[in-house]
């Protein structure tokens, strides 16, 4: 049964920051506070005249309405959050001075935002995209943000080259299509003339992009940086997320269908599991380098393409963030917030990265757009839990009321304040590091290497993964116009595996290359030698990492796992009741589907309400199906071509199917009876079997044959 509790907790945050405005009991007013008799029609001469221009509520009305709307993020327009807690483990205060990670007796609020990165606002949930995973620390020494992604490298290597791939995989200029996808010619031309793509491409082609939902996806900090001790002592870090349900993905003609069925699925995923109180957890983990290996790997530390396999440095577990209370209004905290990878505490800095280095500017520059005013941290959701004290003054939408005659440093009248902190009164003082160069625009030798990465991602995917990927290139590439282009993609997949571009030259009609081919470099300056570019540093002695492969993530357990249970008029309650506990019990939660809204009989001449129906659900929002027994229930559902369909889909996406022993009569009508697969279909009421089952999350082998065309 779907359940809703909708639970209100006091928050630190909002009681601290946001005057909550409810307005439950309360007369309607204008913003200025007058009560309003009539908000239904507007100040008019006579019955039929002309609305008078002194009408000042229907002007202030209309004049805010006309407001309402701020620019959408120029990337991760489309995007959700919510707020939770951290919680340390176990103190880091070996390598950082930051409060937050040194005692573990604090709890730090948090606001998280995911978001996909192509679409605009109102794009589906399910594009095939990169994910945005924002984190909020309030903090005790101020706000820090960690704004990172489901994925552990970028694109690019230098902030230069951003707009162009902001520009290259947003809809067309010139048509504006299409929306929220990468499947088209600007973005792969652009990624053709880039090697430096090649990694990412790699996982932006996997499951990866296709997360089963925001509490399924890791997250990462891409970019090394800094974590800075008492003693003054550097370390670098690596940062990451570890979901504690397990990554897991859908499949890719999944992915469309619900976009048009359902393109709010991770939202409303996210939001109904807070409301459920199935608190999404993440563990945070931190990979750490001593500042005197900086140059031991085979790549640059600095060169957000590349990430530490975790063979090499283990990812250390610190502590746990969980997500435990929805937003109270969506503007207000999700649109309004505003991450900077440049809010940093004491305790943690910057490193050279030259794309982090172009992000510290660019956060900043954004906010100001979008939200107007330099002001925008004194929105309730930016606010810092301590109250700002410096000069800054005026400015549009000022909130605060600074009292006295002084606002300039240094002051006499004001007796000195605010004053100024010393580092050990916790004032931030950036890491003392050494730098001795020539200015240059160029980049960086150990920044050369391409492939290596690429190569590791993909050969330590599993079989079906590596399907998935060789699929989405087809896919992908198949909706490029330009022959060139494609041409000139197969030519540059030969870097990284020669079979894999075998695959998709023949998918896209192509020969089939037969040896490595010089990939075209279009960021080179003109007099480069694009040989230089393809293994400078190449080499690395690593063959597979299993933490690169979602296969190793899964958890033995089904907790908040969407299970669809099929009923009809004389479906046998005992077995529904039966199932129904044991399903909850296992921490899944069930959905009923019927041939009808309202009322179903049982056997018994028991009415019980449906959830759903089949005409307005379908197989793709769920993890699993069930098929309860009755004989006269099974026979409506031999009945219900919908229903033959939602198993035959959830049969395609590699789900778990399961059913009493008279569900084998309806089975026989679906692709069940048709092929001799049985992993992941689970006959004769076995629900232990069942549960174990769905905790794998798919089938994919199932995939191979490839038959079923639902
Ligand atoms: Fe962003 N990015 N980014 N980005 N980014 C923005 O800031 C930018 C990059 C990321 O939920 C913008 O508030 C530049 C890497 C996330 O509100 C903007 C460069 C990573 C979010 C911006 C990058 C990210 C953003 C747009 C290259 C992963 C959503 C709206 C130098 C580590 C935050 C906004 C949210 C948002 C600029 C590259 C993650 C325009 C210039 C790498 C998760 O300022």
């Amino acid at each position: 049964m779907q359940t809703s509790k909708t639970k209100k907790k006091s928050s630190k945050i909002s009681d601290i920051s946001a005057e909550i405005i409810d307005a439950n009991g309360q007369t309607m007013t204008t913003d200025i506070g007058v009560k309003i008799n009539d908000d239904h029609n507007s100040l008019k001469v006579g019955d039929r005249g002309a609305t008078l221009l002194e009408d000042f509520i229907l002007r202030e009305k209309l004049t805010h309405f006309d407001r309402e709307r701020i620019p959408e993020r120029v990337v991760h327009a489309r995007g959700t959050g919510a707020h939770g807690v951290f919680k340390l483990y176990k103190s880091l205060s070996k390598y950082t001075k930051a409060a937050f990670l040194n005692d573990t007796a604090i709890e730090t609020p948090v606001f998280v935002r995911f978001s996909t990165v192509a679409g605009f606002r109102g794009s589906s949930d399910l594009a095939r995209d990169v994910r945005g995973f924002s984190v909020k620390f309030y903090t005790t020494e101020g706000n820090y943000d960690l704004v990172g992604n489901n994925i552990p490298v970028f694109f690019i290597q230098d902030s230069m080259k951003f707009p162009d791939l902001v520009h290259a995989v947003k809809p067309e200029p010139n048509n504006e299509i299409p929306q929220a996808a990468s499947a088209h010619d600007t973005f792969w031309d652009f990624i053709s003339l880039m090697p430096e793509s090649a990694h990412m491409i790699m996982w932006a082609m996997s499951d990866r992009t296709l997360p089963r939902s925001f509490r399924m996806m890791e997250g990462f900090g891409v970019h090394t940086f800094r974590l800075v001790n008492a003693k003054g002592e550097s370390h670098f870090v690596k940062f990451h997320w570890k979901p504690v349900l397990g990554v897991h993905s859908v499949a890719w003609d999944e992915a469309q269908k619900i976009s048009g069925k359902d393109p709010d699925f991770h939202r409303r995923d996210l939001w109904e599991a807070i409301e459920d109180g199935n608190f999404p957890e993440w563990e945070f983990g931190v990979q750490i380098i001593p500042e005197k290996d900086e140059h031991k790997f085979d790549f640059d530390l600095l060169d957000p393409t590349k990430l530490i396999p975790e063979e090499i440095v283990p990812v250390e577990i610190i502590g746990k963030m969980t997500l435990n209370r929805n937003v109270e209004n969506f503007f207000a905290e999700t649109e309004q917030v505003a991450f900077h990878p440049g809010n940093i505490v004491p305790g943690i800095d910057f490193t050279n990265d030259p794309l982090l280095q172009g992000r510290l500017f660019s956060y900043t520059d954004t906010h100001l757009h979008r939200l107007g005013s330099p002001n925008f941290t004194q929105l309730p959701i930016n606010r810092p839990l301590q109250t700002a004290y410096n000069n800054h003054r005026d400015g549009q939408s000022q909130h605060n009321v600074h009292k006295g005659q002084v606002a300039y440093s240094p002051n006499s009248l004001g007796g000195g304040c605010p004053y100024m902190a010393k580092a050990l009164q916790g004032g931030f003082v950036s890491y003392d590091e050494k730098i001795d160069a020539h200015k240059i625009r160029a980049r960086s030798r150990s920044f050369f290497d391409h492939f290596s990465q690429a190569i590791l991602f993909y050969n330590s995917q599993s079989n079906s993964e590596k399907q998935h990927i060789k699929d989405a290139l087809s896919f992908e590439l198949s909706m490029v116009k330009s022959s060139v282009v494609r041409e000139r993609m197969v030519k540059n997949l030969t870097n990284i595996d020669l079979n894999l571009s075998q695959y998709v030259a023949d998918k896209l009609g192509l020969p089939k290359p037969t040896k490595v081919e010089v990939y075209e470099n279009g960021a080179l300056p003109a007099d480069a030698n694009p040989k230089e570019y393809a293994s400078v540093y190449k080499g690395t002695t690593l063959t597979q990492s299993v933490a690169l492969s979602m296969q190793h993530s899964k958890k033995d357990t089904i907790k908040s796992r969407q299970i669809a249970v099929f009923i009809a008029d004389g479906f046998d309650d005992k077995s529904l009741v039966k199932f129904e506990k044991t399903m909850s019990e296992a921490g899944a939660k069930i959905c009923t589907i019927a041939p009808k809204l309202g009322k179903i009989k049982s056997i018994k001449g028991k009415d019980i309400v449906s959830d759903k129906t089949f005409f307005n659900s379908a197989s793709v929002l769920f993890d699993a199906v069930y098929i309860v027994g009755g004989e006269q229930c099974i026979n409506k559902l031999c009945n219900e071509m919908d229903a033959i369909h939602f198993v035959n889909e959830a049969f395609k996406h590699c789900k778990v199917i399961g059913g009493d022993s008279d569900a084998e009569k309806f089975f026989k009508l679906t692709y069940i009876g048709n092929s001799n697969v049985d992993e992941g279909i689970i006959k004769n009421s076995d629900l232990s079997g069942f549960i174990n089952a769905v905790a794998q999350h798919r089938f994919w082998e199932r995939e191979a044959a490839r038959k079923v065309p639902a």
